[in-house]
């Protein structure tokens, strides 16, 4: 059976997240977010970077959170949870799936590693400042993309939204989903109220 390597509130919420979505059987194995767990011998051995999400299928390690959900919906989705490859709604949804993690998560991550994360003497206030105001920028560029819209590519939800759902997660945990911000909100709520996400969240 699939096994899927999890942290609370970490990236790996994405993969509960879609095999619950998808109705995928897998094995939780609950790590720590610490040292002790991560650069385990034992872990490391799945993950040499000793992070989190990984998972074991069929014989073989993956561990990056966007091509696992590619992975698993390639396997499992039966075209359910993403456009056609090749229609004309595919562009916006790869745009978005990427965004996530490629663009957005790199100052909500600055912001979790200077301003919690690291040992204090390692924390580097400017990085954690800069990145609060990168990701605010970010924030106010999903809030006009979601006006009239129930998630990011329209009306139907899809594994876009698992992705940048994570983010609304950090985010909201950082006191930064203003009340201005009414669509992200609207739509973070959305999201949360899935029993999908609840289950990976739990
Ligand atoms: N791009 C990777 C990032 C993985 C990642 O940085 N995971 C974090 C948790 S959200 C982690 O395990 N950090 C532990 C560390 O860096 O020591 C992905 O999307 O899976």
């Amino acid at each position: 059976m699939l096994k899927v390597y999890h942290a609370k509130n970490t990236r790996s919420v994405r993969v509960v997240w879609l095999c619950e979505e998808l109705g995928i059987p897998y094995e939780l194995k609950v790590l720590n977010f610490s040292p002790a767990d991560l650069q385990s011998a034992e872990y490391l051995a799945v993950h040499p970077l000793g992070k989190v999400p990984a998972i074991e299928d069929d014989g073989q390690v993956l561990n990056e959170s966007g091509a696992i959900l590619q992975y698993l919906l390639e396997k499992h989705g039966n075209g359910k949870l993403e456009p056609k490859p090749g229609s004309a709604a595919r562009g916006r949804y790869l745009h978005w799936f990427h965004f996530a993690e490629a663009t957005m998560m790199v100052p909500i991550g600055n912001i979790a590693q200077h301003s919690f994360i690291r040992p204090e003497d390692k924390r580097i206030p400017q990085v954690a400042a800069e990145s609060v105001e990168s990701t605010k920028k970010m924030l106010g560029i999903l809030e006009k993309e979601l006006a009239g819209k129930d998630y990011i590519c329209g009306s139907d939800f899809t594994a876009a939204d698992i992705m940048l759902g994570y983010d609304l997660l950090l985010c909201k945990m950082f006191g930064l989903l203003s009340d201005d911000l009414k669509n992200v909100n609207a739509y973070f709520g959305r999201l949360a109220s899935r029993p999908a996400f609840q289950k990976a969240t739990a």
